[in-house]
């Protein structure tokens, strides 16, 4: 998308301090998708108080700017409104556009910004950013004019900028929320949004589980907004919810993705992906701020099944994805995505029968507990036909225009489908469902980590 715009030269600041920004990816990724181009880079260890950067840097910077004619500087991390004040004392002009990593993410999203729903996120998250520093610029201008500090009602300039934002700010959660309640529906099969990272390969690993054909990049935030489709690979349906990438972001901005995030994680049942084409070092980084949003979004009533997709492993050595897993089982053990079971495996785009087989593999004993063995007796045709759309149809045996079916359903879906042909249930599995009902009713199972993993090395290879 940035393609069609015009470019904007930049010269790109980067903290090395900055955990994140270890291997400057990252930074590089951003920039580019927010319509900029790196002209160059300087980095810097340490803050310093007076300009914010070290004064050799300062000089450094001016001479480059000066060089390439160029007034956009982007730093990667987030600004306060006093380093951004050095930052223009110390540069000695006025005309310098200074952007912090969290403008440039809002400015890659509004860039992207496909839906009324999104934009208005956009905007909300823009005002939350704006407004402490907007207090901040109020503070300092009005002090040096007290004049100013009144309006004819006596109020504060800063007060009634305050009010102004409050009152935007609550308009337009009002407005979310409707927009929210208008899409949301309650699911009536197992629903599993996929999680990660931007460009991690989730839209590549949707695709591949839905038959889809959705647009994959290697640009940041290509996907921004929620997709679903259906996967028949199980047998019975499962909704695959294609989401917008996370990002490490201040909180007040994420918080304005809120109602998006908490709708995610409304479903138990999730698909987590990390990225391994990255170093360690990053690969760790990822795992932890997953766990944040985690932390943050899981609803504490859902008992989490989550299945970990470690994406692109086609680039790496058994013994260098065996470091990946093991890394992730450890944060797992620690607590880090509590839940009550899990299941790790390893994708590749360029083997998808592997992914759709392992997937289908890990699900099902993801579910475990969650998945009926239902037979049924004397069916008609048409009511074969209704059971094989909604359940994974082990055998079928037909005696004249009669047939029996044995199958695998989950329980999510048992009450929905099945209330028109229960009376074609086998009594025994009749049986055995109404007690497990009530056991499940009864249970309140702790949580416990139990996990199974799979090898990425292809034994016999279904692509080939
Ligand atoms: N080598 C390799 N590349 C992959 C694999 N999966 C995805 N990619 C590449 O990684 C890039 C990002 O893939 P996407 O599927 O668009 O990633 P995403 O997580 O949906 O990205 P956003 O929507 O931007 O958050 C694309 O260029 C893909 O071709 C893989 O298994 N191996
Ligand atoms: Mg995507």
């Amino acid at each position: 998308m940035a393609s069609n715009l015009l470019v904007m030269r930049a010269i790109s600041i980067f903290h090395k301090k900055y955990r994140w920004m270890d291997d400057h990816q990252e930074m590089s990724d951003l920039i580019l998708a927010s319509g900029h181009s790196e002209i160059t880079s300087l980095s810097f260890k340490k803050i310093q108080n007076k300009n914010y950067l070290p004064q050799t840097k300062m000089e450094q910077l001016k001479d480059l700017l000066e060089q390439y004619q160029v007034n956009t500087i982007i730093f990667n991390e987030a600004l306060s409104v006093k380093h951004v004040q050095k930052l223009v004392q110390g540069l000695e002009r006025d005309d310098i556009i200074i952007l912090d990593k969290p403008m440039l993410i809002l400015q890659i999203f509004a860039l992207k910004a496909n839906s009324k729903e999104i934009q208005l996120q956009i905007k909300l998250a823009e005002i939350k950013y704006v407004i402490p520093r907007m207090r901040q610029e109020l503070g300092v201008t009005l002090h040096t004019d007290k004049q100013a500090r009144e309006r004819g009602t006596g109020e504060s300039l800063a007060d009634i900028m305050k009010s102004d934002f409050k009152s935007r700010i609550s308009d337009m959660e009002k407005q979310l929320e409707a927009f929210q309640n208008a899409s949301a529906h309650v699911s009536r099969v197992l629903t599993f949004p996929v999680l990660g990272f931007y460009s991690v390969g989730k839209t590549t690993l949707f695709n591949i589980l839905t038959g889809s054909s959705r647009e994959t990049d290697s640009q940041a935030f290509t996907t921004m907004f929620l997709k679903s489709s259906w996967s028949k690979l199980l047998g019975f349906p499962v909704e695959i919810v294609d989401t917008v990438g996370i990002v490490d972001l201040p909180a007040m901005i994420i918080d304005s993705f809120s109602m998006m995030l908490r709708r995610i994680f409304s479903s138990p049942h999730l698909i987590i992906c990390a990225d391994t084409a990255m170093d360690l070092q990053f690969f760790t980084d990822q795992l932890d701020g997953l766990a944040n949003y985690y932390s943050k979004f899981a609803h504490s009533g859902l008992k989490y099944r989550i299945l970990f997709v470690l994406t692109k492993c086609d680039n790496l050595s058994e013994l260098k994805f065996n470091e990946y897993r093991q890394l992730l089982t450890n944060l797992i053990m620690q607590g880090k995505f509590p839940c009550e079971q899990f299941e790790i495996m390893g994708a590749r785009s360029d083997r998808p029968k592997y992914v759709q087989q392992t997937f289908v593999a890990k699900i099902e004993k993801l579910l475990e507990g969650e998945l009926l063995e239902l037979d049924f007796l004397d069916l008609t045709p048409s009511e074969s036909s209704k059971i094989h759309d909604f359940a994974n149809v082990r055998s079928e045996v037909w005696v004249g225009d009669t047939a029996s079916i044995k199958s695998i359903i989950p329980i999510q879906t048992f009450n929905e489908h099945l209330a028109a042909l229960q009376t074609k249930l086998d009594p025994k599995c009749y049986r055995r469902w109404e007690i497990l009902r009530d056991e499940l009713n009864r249970s309140e199972s702790p949580n416990y980590f139990e996990g199974s993993i799979e090898d990425p090395v292809i034994k016999s290879d279904p692509d080939s």
